[in-house]
């Protein structure tokens, strides 16, 4: 079935970045959607519902999952017949899917014009809206080279390698351990996120927030590109982003053996503070970290009283 197909490519990182696990999920509600044979609305919301869970349990970090499975669903949730349910759907997923690419080349626009002439920029992991704004600058003839991180364990800075080298852009390909060493040569810092919360921290693959105590130390901006559907909504509430912990095989291969009581950690996210980052980039323009609220309240359009019954 695609849904659980789907479900597997995402938890298994075949489809993974942010960005890409939200519209991939928004595709798959639609698909699902349109197979359904329900007779009547409540059966096919209910149907609707369980694949939402499904999409939303595969991967717990990256809010834009459930942000974007949240979009798609309200139509269904909000109709009052099946074919308005089956429309609604149809309608937000392709709504959801256009905006979300229209956002990144927003982004890539806007954080261009942060980008200093003759530039030398660093990156970690692999963020399509990172990349998109290094490229733009590089379009605009702004950029010298990158540096760009591996990423253990999953070596997610091979695509990133591949992807700038394929736009033209000179790459300098470091350890993560390297980017304190490297960090004076670079005139500042971009990465993606799969969470930005209430008080501005942003949430991305591990190592970031070292790479952001690292550009703090040597005064060079540390930018972060964010679609305003990866804010994390519930976090005005208290609520914490759950830190995703992966496979141990990820870390030390499955041929290794270990000495006995050895324990393997293999977070897949960590959190950088809101004082290591100078800026947001969204799609909606580019501010402190101290405005990500204002994000989630006004431009999200969340009702804090929507989820208050949650306390209750
Ligand atoms: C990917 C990662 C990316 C963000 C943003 O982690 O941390 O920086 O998801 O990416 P993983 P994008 O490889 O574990 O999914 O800008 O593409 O949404």
């Amino acid at each position: 079935m695609v849904l659980t197909k789907t479900a597997d490519d995402i938890s298994s990182m075949r489809i993974r970045g942010a960005g890409r696990i939200a519209r991939t999920a928004a595709g798959a509600l639609q698909e699902y959607g349109t197979s359904l044979d329900c007779d009547t609305l409540a059966a096919f919301v209910r149907e609707m519902e369980n694949a939402a869970d499904i999409l939303c349990g595969t991967r717990p970090t990256a809010v834009s999952l459930p942000n974007a499975v949240r979009f798609v669903m309200q139509g269904v949730q909000g109709s009052t017949t099946l074919e308005e349910a089956q429309g609604a759907l149809n309608k937000r997923a392709v709504e959801f899917i256009r905006d979300s690419l229209a956002a990144v080349g927003k982004i890539a626009e806007i954080a261009a014009r942060q980008i200093p002439d003759d530039a030398v920029i660093m990156t970690h992991c692999n963020s399509e809206a990172a990349i998109a704004c290094i490229i733009r600058a590089h379009e605009l003839g702004k950029v010298r080279e990158v540096y760009a991180t591996e990423v253990r364990p999953r070596n997610q800075g091979y695509i990133t390698i591949q992807m700038l080298s394929d736009a033209g852009i000179p790459v300098n390909f470091i350890v993560d351990s390297a980017a304190r060493m490297f960090m004076p040569k670079v005139d500042l810092v971009i990465t993606g996120t799969d969470a930005v919360t209430a008080n501005g921290a942003v949430v991305n693959k591990i190592g970031t927030s070292q790479i952001a105590l690292c550009a703090h130390e040597a005064r060079k901006p540390f930018i972060v590109a964010a679609e305003t559907y990866k804010f994390a909504p519930r976090t005005i509430l208290g609520e914490r982003i759950p830190i995703e912990y992966r496979p141990i095989e990820e870390v030390i291969g499955s041929e290794r053996q270990l000495p006995a009581g050895v324990v393997v950690k293999n977070p897949a996210f960590d959190v950088t503070p809101p004082a290591y980052v100078d800026l947001i980039v969204t799609e909606i323009g580019a501010f402190a970290p101290s405005y990500a609220p204002f994000v989630i309240r006004d431009h999200l359009g969340w009702d804090t009283s929507e989820f208050q019954k949650d306390y209750a």
